[in-house]
């Protein structure tokens, strides 16, 4: 680690005002060129620790940018990992407060819940579905805090991989009912079909994500308890989104997310 814990603590405070107050600042590496993973994860963590000390709950795990749409969309070559709070579900079929956020764009993704806890290093694909207990589609409202978009990854991760807002909605569905690989997705926005994708557009399988997601924290000395509602990340590349328009995600199998902004 390059940064000491006095400026991991600082610059968590300032991304995550950053996020609560809907203000935009400039990419932290700008001020920290010396940032090196370990100090992105550990400004995350301190993003997620203050978020926790005020009683917000940590309800899920995400994967971000595990799609070559999104990779290529974004200029970045590896995945990366965050959370999400209570505080940012938002009901399916609901409204989205525009005011409440930056610039935000939207994802569609398909999410797991695990029955058994997943234990990197080592993780594969075989692992992760024999851990999975249903499956369900969501919708991802990201919000990188950073002007323009003009980030990094590392200053990314720092900010909680943009995450923002998510609606979970559509139907479960037991693994044995669905084919991640095969399944399809179409993204409306405003009743025109804006992107589409199957599951295999996520590294080929969305639960490589989720393996992928346990090697990393593996590394970190974390693992995925059982229980955990993961986001596999978004299957086509985000969409902006703003004032007025309506979001309808309809996944193969699983139903259709919906929500609009106001
Ligand atoms: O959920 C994600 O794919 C993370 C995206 C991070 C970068 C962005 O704001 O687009
Ligand atoms: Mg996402």
């Amino acid at each position: 680690m390059k940064l000491d814990r006095k400026t991991i603590e600082q610059l968590a405070a300032h991304l995550e005002s950053a996020e609560l107050e809907a203000r935009d600042v400039t990419k932290i590496t700008d001020d920290h060129p010396q940032m090196d993973w370990d100090d992105a994860y550990a400004i995350q963590d301190a993003i997620r620790a203050r978020k926790e000390a005020r009683g917000q709950r940590t309800v899920g795990l995400k994967a971000g940018l595990t799609s070559f749409a999104k990779m290529k969309q974004m200029g970045v070559d590896v995945p990366c990992f965050g959370f999400v709070s209570d505080y940012m579900a938002r009901p399916d079929g609901g409204e989205i407060a525009i005011k409440e956020l930056i610039h935000p764009k939207v994802e569609a993704e398909i999410c797991v819940v695990t029955k058994a806890p997943l234990t990197g290093p080592g993780c594969h694909v075989g692992t992760v579905l024999a851990a999975i207990d249903f499956v369900v589609p969501a919708v991802e409202i990201i919000d990188s805090r950073y002007r323009d978009f003009k980030f990094d990854l590392k200053s990314v991760i720092a900010d909680n991989t943009s995450a923002s807002r998510f609606v979970v909605g559509g139907r479960a569905r037991r693994l044995d009912d669905v084919d991640l690989r095969t399944l399809g997705v179409v993204l409306e926005k405003n009743g025109q079909i804006v992107a589409m994708a199957a599951g295999a557009a996520v590294l080929g399988h969305p639960a490589a994500a989720v393996a992928m997601m346990a090697n990393h924290l593996a590394a970190r000395g974390q693992g995925i308890p059982a229980g955990s509602f993961i986001m596999t990340g978004g299957v086509t590349e985000a969409i902006a989104v703003a004032a007025g328009d309506a979001i309808a995600v309809r996944f193969q199998d699983l139903g259709t997310v919906s929500m609009r902004f106001v």
